[in-house]
């Protein structure tokens, strides 16, 4: 499998309309994209710095992944994404050839029309972790 960079950073927050001003006047970056991953029961804010973007994320479901970390563990870092050169299944197949615990067997679609699929925090030193392809490149 070959990585190239940080597609992203997912950082769970309770709300987008706290979260964002912060990145904004604080940090001084710009909000590009908000949208809705119904199936990950998410809403999502995206920023760009360099190649790596931060995703913020808010929960919609407190039963979803994001709603389970906030009340456990509150607002933070959530996950690293990377990107995969050279296909997330190809990636899969090589990493679960190694033991590690996948937490998608296959790739799904995520934010931004990226294939994606997650690692098992417990095979990955503790950081839930994403692979990421853009299909269009
Ligand atoms: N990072 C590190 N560890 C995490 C974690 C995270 N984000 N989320 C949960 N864990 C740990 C918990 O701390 C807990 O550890 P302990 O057993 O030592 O206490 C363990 O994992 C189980 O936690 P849980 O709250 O019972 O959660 P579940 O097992 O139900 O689910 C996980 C955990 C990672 C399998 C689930 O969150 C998942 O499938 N995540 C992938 C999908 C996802 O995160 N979607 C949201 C983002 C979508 C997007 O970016 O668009």
């Amino acid at each position: 499998m070959k990585l190239s960079h940080i597609e992203h950073i997912g950082i769970a927050v309770k709300s987008l309309e706290t979260a964002i001003p912060y990145y904004e006047e604080m940090l001084g970056l710009k909000c590009y994209a908000v949208e809705e991953v119904t199936d990950q029961k998410v809403k999502t804010a995206f920023f760009k710095i360099g190649q790596t973007k931060i995703e913020l994320l808010e929960s919609t479901d407190p039963e979803g992944a994001v709603g389970k970390f906030i009340e456990n563990k509150g607002e933070g870092v959530h996950h690293i994404a990377f990107a995969v050169e050279d296909g997330v299944q190809n990636g899969l197949n090589e990493l679960e050839t190694k033991g590690v615990r996948l937490i998608d067997k296959a790739p799904r679609n995520g934010a931004e029309g990226l294939k994606i699929a997650f690692l098992h925090p417990k095979s990955t030193a503790g950081v839930l972790t994403e692979l990421c392809e853009n299909p269009s490149k």
